[in-house]
């Protein structure tokens, strides 16, 4: 076994048996001395060879926090669960069924300084923290090399950083993308979809509405059932008319037919056989033939289609479902031992499953990237890096009481794996969801970067304006109040672009020392500034809410609370911002809670306003462009444009839903605005 390590800066490499990896991430460092042990501060790491493969060790402590592995449907700490990465479709998951749709073989530990660990490896790894040996986290890599990272730092911020910065920074997403989202398997035909829209348009305002398989030609990718959909293009405009986004859905593969043009064109490019023939799987359309997203044919060709397609219908986005891929059979997906070409040699899936969803991501954004000027992908798998190209949903959730409380580790525990952008279908995507169920899934989700509602073909229709008035009156004013806080979403989306950070964080991720933090699984924070604790059980009309250390402020009440400690709160009362923080509105407004420590300008750098003590909400000069600088020792800074509504007695009121972009600098410390964000201004269709 040979061992090969390089180090830069607080980030080391270590190879075994050098090989280079399927998916190579970019890292130049400087040689270092090593073995098969390697110390790091949470814990020595060893190496091992066994018969099965490689075998790493690393010493788990009593009070260690084991956190990340992105989209697991477990809660946030992971001491004490097998978690295996294998990207699968399981067919609708709950709590504990582990693995589904997206793999990040990265996990966080947390002492007195905390540690990243990265195992670079698309194929079956498994994480054992815990179980089988009480004291180790015990990793099996089926495969006799390995690529394996570890990063130090003092906050779970800075490895955060140092893990996206290795595996890429996240797209930007377009401003749409974080508005209200609606979905159904499917809606067709044409006339219908418009009337979905229209029916909307009367009640709560959509940014995007999302066409499933059914508007395909027999399941044919690139293709349109010309008896449903006589005219997309057509209907597309009419929905941008109305200031609604259109996203198709993609599956990756092709129905292998005669006479299919996409499918012929692409021979030669397809996943084989050990044997050399062509590999076909069923899915949707019958058998198909799977792109090998690993072959430069293979990737020409679909971004060819994809551009051609996108083009042709004026389609704003690309939803990429079945790409871990998912096949109709025993094993659920592609066989392990069918074949990839990469670089001229012939890879067994099996080594590179965990990348397919990844690879066939990367080259649907490249060809967006050069037919839509602001991309957007929703995908279903991934693999570290995904955020670069696209946000993830969580796949087939279940409705239930349940789902909606688990979604909230699922999220915020991708946003510590470098996936900022992630949301779930609400109101849970199969089974019949209640009123007041769908209700707390918009509540619940209020700060989540995807916000979409979707639903199975035999699941109940919920449309908010099919459900009961109360209930609708609850998931509306939850969509107002998501464009309320629209800005500081959306400055919260820039700084994730930017920085890594995640926008749905757990409370974990800014109070580490905090050990009852870690077991908070139904509060998450947005952003640094914002913490969010929904109601979540039926028929309830209250809850108890944990406030880690500090002072906050409830928007509801008007009231400061000083944690960290348990409040009693009622219906309502879901959102408290944290000491030192100025949060941009919808409406030239804004919400700032301090101590003097913020200074506000107007696009000339006129102070408008400092020294702010106490609670503040008010509005900002009519149409200027506002500048906050420097919160709380300059942690976080922000410039940008607002316009529209506010709040009274520290009890929110929409007056209007318009909104524009605001920008957060780096938390460099001071202050200057952000160059881009003027540029960014341009160019900006509103959302409504
Ligand atoms: O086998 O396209 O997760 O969102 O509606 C089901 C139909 C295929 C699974 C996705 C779901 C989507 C559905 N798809």
């Amino acid at each position: 076994m040979k061992v090969g390590i390089t180090g830069k800066g607080k980030a080391r490499r270590i190879t075994v048996n050098r090989r280079t990896p399927v998916i190579e991430y970019s890292f130049k460092g400087v040689e270092r001395r090593g073995g098969r042990e390697i110390g790091t501060s949470c814990g020595r790491v060893a190496i091992s060879e066994e018969e099965w493969g490689l075998a790493l060790r690393k010493e788990l402590d009593t009070y260690e926090h084991v956190i990340g592995f992105g989209e697991k449907a477990f809660d946030i700490e992971r001491r004490r669960l097998v978690l295996r990465m294998w990207n699968t479709d399981p067919g609708g998951y709950r709590r504990g069924d582990d693995p589904i749709y997206t793999s990040i073989p990265f996990f966080i530990s947390v002492r007195e300084k905390v540690a990243g660990y990265f195992v670079n490896s698309t194929s079956e790894v498994v994480f054992d923290v815990g179980v089988s040996e009480y004291d180790q986290v015990l990793v099996k890599i089926p495969e006799k090399h390995a690529e394996i990272y570890i990063f130090e730092g003092s906050t779970i911020e800075e490895v955060v950083e140092q893990f996206v910065g290795l595996t890429g920074m996240p797209f930007m997403p377009p401003e749409w993308s974080l508005g209200h989202q609606i979905s159904r398997y499917s809606y067709y035909p044409e006339s219908y979809v418009l009337k979905v829209a229209g029916e909307y348009a009367r009640s709560v305002p959509v940014s995007a509405i999302y066409l499933d398989i059914d508007y395909m030609d027999g399941f044919k990718l690139f293709t349109w059932n010309s008896k449903i959909f006589r005219d997309p293009k057509g209907m597309v405009e009419s929905l941008h008319r109305k200031g609604i986004r259109a996203v198709a859905i993609i599956d990756p593969g092709l129905k292998a037919e005669q006479g299919y043009r996409h499918f012929e064109k692409g021979v030669g490019g397809y996943v084989e056989t050990g044997d050399r023939e062509l590999y076909l799987g069923r899915v949707w359309p019958g058998l198909c033939a799977f792109p090998d997203f690993f072959r430069d044919e293979a990737v020409d060709h679909w971004k060819r289609m994809v551009k051609s397609f996108v083009t042709e219908n004026s389609l704003d986005g690309l939803w990429l479902d079945m790409n871990e891929p998912s096949v109709f059979s025993e094993t659920k997906t592609i066989p392990e031992d069918a074949v990839h070409s990469y670089r001229g040699e012939r890879v067994k899936h099996g080594s590179v499953h965990n990348a397919y969803g990844f690879m066939e991501v990367r080259a649907t954004y490249e060809a967006m990237k050069e037919v839509v000027e602001e991309p957007f992908i929703l995908s279903r798998s991934g693999y570290a890096g995904i955020q670069k190209y696209a946000a993830i949903w969580t796949g087939d959730n279940i409705s239930s009481w349940d789902d909606l409380r688990l979604q909230i580790p699922i999220v915020t525990s991708m946003g510590i794996s470098g996936i900022p952008f992630a949301g779930c279908d609400l109101g849970g995507f199969a089974g019949r969801t209640e009123g007041e169920l769908l209700a707390r899934y918009y509540q619940m989700a209020l700060f989540f970067p995807v916000f979409r509602n979707h639903k199975a073909k035999d699941g109940s229709d919920q449309e908010l304006y099919l459900l009961p008035e109360r209930f609708r009156k609850m998931a509306a004013d939850a969509v107002s109040t998501r464009y309320m806080f629209m800005p500081y979403l959306y400055s919260l989306a820039y700084e994730a672009h930017r920085t890594g950070h995640p926008v749905a964080r757990p409370l974990c991720y800014e109070f580490q020392n905090d050990r009852t933090a870690y077991s908070i699984n139904d509060e998450y924070m947005a952003g640094r500034s914002l913490l969010y604790a929904p109601l979540l059980e039926k028929g309830e009309s209250g809850r108890d809410v944990y406030l880690p250390e500090g002072r906050w402020f409830s928007l509801y009440e008007g009231a400061e609370l000083t944690g960290p400690g348990w409040f009693r709160r009622g219906e309502g009362d879901s959102i408290f911002i944290r000491r030192g923080s100025v949060i941009p509105m919808s409406g030239n407004a804004y919400l700032a809670y301090g101590s003097g420590e913020f200074h506000m300008f107007d696009g000339k750098e006129r102070l408008l306003k400092s020294d702010a003590t106490g609670f503040d909400a008010g509005h900002t000069v009519e149409e200027g462009e506002v500048t906050f600088l420097g919160i709380e020792g300059g942690r976080c800074s922000m410039d940008g444009k607002m316009t529209g509504c506010l709040s009274e007695n520290g009890r929110t009121r929409v007056a209007g839903r318009g909104f524009r972009r605001v920008s957060v600098l780096s938390r460099a410390g001071s202050s200057r605005k952000h160059a881009g964000s003027k540029q960014r201004n341009s160019n900006h269709r509103a959302v409504q």
